[in-house]
């Protein structure tokens, strides 16, 4: 049995809990009151005491000056120091041997000199240590990493960094070599440092340890323990990695998983032998998932870990290896009328102090555009002063641009692209095109905003040029409404509640009953006010059903959640929220499902899904054919899948239990890794009226042939209860790896799609009568025109109130594929609650 099978694994689950409170970081030793002081604070607040309302700030603001006056810190600052004229030798890499402690002492003599011209600086400085060297650039140069400590006073800290920063090389511009020259001193070209981060000095950091490592052969870097336990707690670990001279390092991450707080624990990367602040190239935390593949610029590279106290997770496990610094040089002369580019490295993140000039040159009469596919150059700054790219003198930085085409009314174009020496990012992928002047886009549509889109896509009802022009002065089909703003949408987008015509047209004319007044379900009208009073007015009960409070009711109704107890509340879907509802407790048991492991950091448009961001999602494989359906984690026991996934069909009896394989905890199908569980199959219960003409009842229960561990990767969905409500207009999540039943090609990433519930009614009028109560319909909402995102048999997803995510539906049939004005059709999962109890228990 290997590792993946055992269910042994790191289980954090119990840490999750977004209750469990964060201990205090702070570290207040430098604060600490003497009893003098605690004199002049009571001073301070007898004058505050007696003074009037608008001096009491004053006061206050007096009490703290003398609280803190004369309190003294150590500050430490990180830096670096370029060397001319030095040649780097291997005995510097080991701090013990003697060339390093003579060079480390000529360097802390050079600090002395250079601090010694700057009257602050000499006036707090009290000493500085070197922790390493590496080589220049160009070779004939040496750099020295090293830490200066200065004792100041609190308030003099700002001071302080100031004089620091002005030692950097652009505040020093013109005054080059003023403070360097003395006879036995060196020949300094670089010097950068900061305040080090304080998370880096916290007292509670018991282990603190250096590793050097040679990249020049590829190997693997991990966090101790890593993959069978988690990381230890209060280190502060580094890795300095080098690679040969005119080389690269290259780190490659397979797994990152941290706590979800940065503050606590965290990994950094810097472009440099030191954690110096300006050279940072990242810092993650939780479970990114954004390119985390990190180039140096030089031959250096600096891996960093620090953990607290609570919440240890996984770590990580990264690759490294070097690569010449004369591979891959970006730019040059593109002479073809049409192609591409990209960031140097794509899709790894781009290494930092890199400049890269495209020229393109077209035939005189024709013009060039420039579409960006993708754009991630960091944070956005108006100026674009840190990464960016420079169109014909546009810069463009940041990872949104208000348009993706450039074009240029020339048959020239120069694209620049640069990055400084902190903070990287994935970077671009461009096409361009020269164009006739007459014809931007042939056979295309073209958009305002200088897109080029297929014909096709006119008129659909969707915006895919981005400014929406592609739906502007449309006449509309007839599954289609007309919007007074000229735009055309699929009729299952009327009276949802969202405005999707953007002028709110769709949603005119929608309310039947007049106002002060409830629609019941069954379309009656009552005054509002007999809303939520304990008694059925609408006679369906449906005035009952959608309370804030809990009332128990005399009468049940097919709206109301009834308690174990046989009492029926009129709270609308209180099970699992939170609230304790029903007298007895039994509306919040059983819930141990639905929640996500990490929180979302940055919102991606991108179809594919984050690892774990479905950990109820499971892949089934029939054995020799691979991924063939998908289904949802009921419990450490039972999966959920559509009836017709286990349909024999002719020689392939997919009924049979033994011919299936199921993962679970999977994100890539080409790639499963420690946490991928791979189970067989006890039995299959298909529903037992099941129709395979209508697809009526297509759902079906998988049994596992052992339990299965819950853990960050793999956890239940939560059911809904026969009463829960998922009205239509709500948001849903379909996901899949997009194999379809008659095959085709799937995806390898785990797929995802929004789509939308849509009222029943006009369901069954869409699909002309094929819908029973027993399905539920939900349409995409954006794109899916190539992608097949949902799996038959994979889930519906909707979140609740609480954030816990429920189980509205199976993929069943109509359009799992996510195709544009055309619903999906699901396996309505409230219908089948009883069933899945009486057959599982759960
Ligand atoms: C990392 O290295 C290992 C062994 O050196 C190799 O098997 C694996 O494919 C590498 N992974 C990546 C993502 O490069
Ligand atoms: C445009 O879309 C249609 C229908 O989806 C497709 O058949 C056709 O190949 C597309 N044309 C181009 C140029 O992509
Ligand atoms: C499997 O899990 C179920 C439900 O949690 C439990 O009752 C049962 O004892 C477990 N079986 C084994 C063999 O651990
Ligand atoms: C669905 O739409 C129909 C017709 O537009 C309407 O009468 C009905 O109230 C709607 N149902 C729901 C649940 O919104
Ligand atoms: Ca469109
Ligand atoms: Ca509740």
């Amino acid at each position: 049995m290997d590792l993946m099978d055992s269910g042994e694994k790191f289980n954090p689950r119990q840490d999750w809990d977004t209750t469990v409170q964060f201990l205090p970081a702070s570290d207040s030793k430098h604060l600490e009151k003497t009893p003098g002081r605690r004199r002049k604070l009571w001073i301070g607040v007898g004058l505050v005491l007696s003074a009037a309302a608008v001096a009491l700030v004053t006061g206050l603001l007096v009490w703290h000056f003398q609280l803190r006056s004369d309190v003294r810190v150590n500050k430490v600052y990180i830096g670096s120091m370029g060397i001319n004229n030095q040649r780097f030798l291997p005995a510097y890499e080991d701090h013990r041997n003697p060339q390093f402690t003579h060079l480390a002492g000529l360097v802390s003599k050079q600090l002395k000199l250079i601090y010694s011209q700057n009257s602050v600086l000499a006036k707090h400085f009290k000493g500085s240590t070197v922790q390493a060297f590496s080589e220049g650039d160009g070779g004939d140069s040496v750099v020295a990493y090293y830490q200066s400590e200065f004792d100041v006073h609190v308030l003099q800290q700002e001071t302080l960094d100031k004089a620091i920063e002005s030692l950097d090389p652009a505040a020093q511009q013109g005054r080059q070599g003023r403070f360097l020259k003395r006879v036995d001193a060196l020949n300094v070209n670089n010097v950068v440092s900061r305040a080090i981060d304080p998370r880096m000095t916290k007292k509670s950091l018991v282990e603190r340890k250096s590793f050097n490592i040679h990249v020049s052969e590829a190997g693997v870097v991990q966090s101790p323990g890593f993959p069978d336990s988690s990381y230890p707690p209060n280190v502060y670990l580094q890795w300095r990695l080098r690679a040969d001279p005119g080389h690269r390092v290259r780190l490659d991450f397979h797994t990152l998983i941290l706590e979800d707080d940065c503050e606590q624990d965290f990994i950094q990367i810097y472009d440099s032998l030191a954690p110096i602040a300006p050279r940072v190239l990242t810092e993650q935390c939780g479970y990114p998932h954004d390119s985390l593949s990190f180039l140096s610029s030089g031959n250096v590279l600096l891996l960093t870990l620090i953990t607290n106290e609570e919440k240890n997770f996984p770590g990580f496990r990264a690759n490294y290896s070097q690569i010449p610094l004369t591979e891959q040089k970006c730019g040059g002369e593109l002479t073809l009328e049409k192609g591409s580019f990209s960031s140097p490295f794509f899709p790894s993140n781009y290494p930092p102090k890199t400049t890269c000039v495209w020229t393109i040159e077209a035939p005189k009469e024709k013009f060039l555009k420039v579409q960006f596919n993708k754009f991630l150059l960091g944070k956005y700054s108006s100026q674009c002063l840190n990464d960016y790219v420079d169109i014909n003198g546009q810069r463009l930085c940041g990872n949104k641009l208000k348009s993706n085409v450039v074009i240029s009314r020339s048959n020239k174009m120069t694209i620049k692209f640069n990055s400084d020496s902190s903070h990287v990012d994935q970077g671009f992928t461009a096409e361009y095109e020269a164009y006739v002047p007459t014809n931007p886009c042939p056979g295309r549509f073209q958009c305002t905003n200088n897109l080029c889109i297929n014909q096709t896509l006119q008129c659909d009802g969707w915006n895919d040029c981005g400014d929406s022009s592609d739906e502007d002065n449309c006449k509309c089909e007839a599954s289609q409404m007309k919007c007074k703003n000229g735009r055309c949408k699929p009729k299952f987008w009327e009276c949802d509640g969202f405005d999707d015509c953007g002028d709110k047209t769709d949603e005119e004319n929608c309310l039947k009953c007049k106002p002060g007044e409830f629609s019941c379900r069954n379309n009656r009208c009552i005054p509002e006010k007999f809303k939520c009073n304990g008694k059925d007015d609408c006679s369906d009960g449906s005035d009952e059903s959608a309370c804030e409070k809990s009332l128990v009711l005399q009468t049940c109704s097919e709206f109301t959640f009834s308690c174990r107890s046989g009492d029926c509340i009129s709270k609308l879907n209180p099970e699992c929220d939170g609230e304790k509802d029903c007298e007895d407790g039994s509306d919040e048991d059983g819930c141990q499902c639905g929640t996500k492991p990490y929180r979302s950091s940055r919102i991606v448009g991108g179809e594919a899904s984050r690892k774990g961001e479905w950990p109820w999602q499971v892949s089934l494989h029939i054995r020799g054919t691979g991924h063939v359906c998908g289904a949802s984690v009921l419990s450490n026991r039972w999966l959920l899948t559509a009836a017709h996934c286990v349909q024999d069909n002719g020689p392939n009896k997919y009924s049979q239990a033994d011919q299936w394989e199921v993962l679970l905890g999977l994100h890539m199908q080409s790639q499963t890794n420690e946490w991928t569980v791979r189970r067989n199959l006890r039995r299959i219960i298909a529903h037992e009226d099941y129709n395979a003409f209508t697809y009526d009842n297509d759902v079906a229960l998988m049994e596992l042939d052992s339990n299965v561990t819950l853990n960050q990767d793999i956890w239940p969905i939560c059911l809904p209860s026969p009463t829960y409500d998922f009205p239509a207009g709500q948001e849903a999540w379909i996901t899949g790896w997009g194999a379809t039943r008659e095959g085709g090609l799937g995806a390898n990433i785990l797929q995802k799609a929004e789509v939308r519930i849509i009222n029943s009614t006009v369901c069954k009028s869409l699909m002309e009568e094929q819908v029973t109560d027993k399905m539920l319909c939900a349409g995409v909402l954006k794109g899916g025109v190539d992608a097949c995102q949902g799996d038959s048999g994979g889930p519906l997803s909707v979140t609740g109130p609480s954030g816990r995510v429920f189980l509205a539906g199976v993929v069943s049939w109509g359009d799992g594929c996510a195709r544009r004005n055309k619903p999906g059709v699901y396996a309505r999962v409230t219908k089948y609650r009883r069933w899945i109890k009486e057959n599982t228990g759960v």
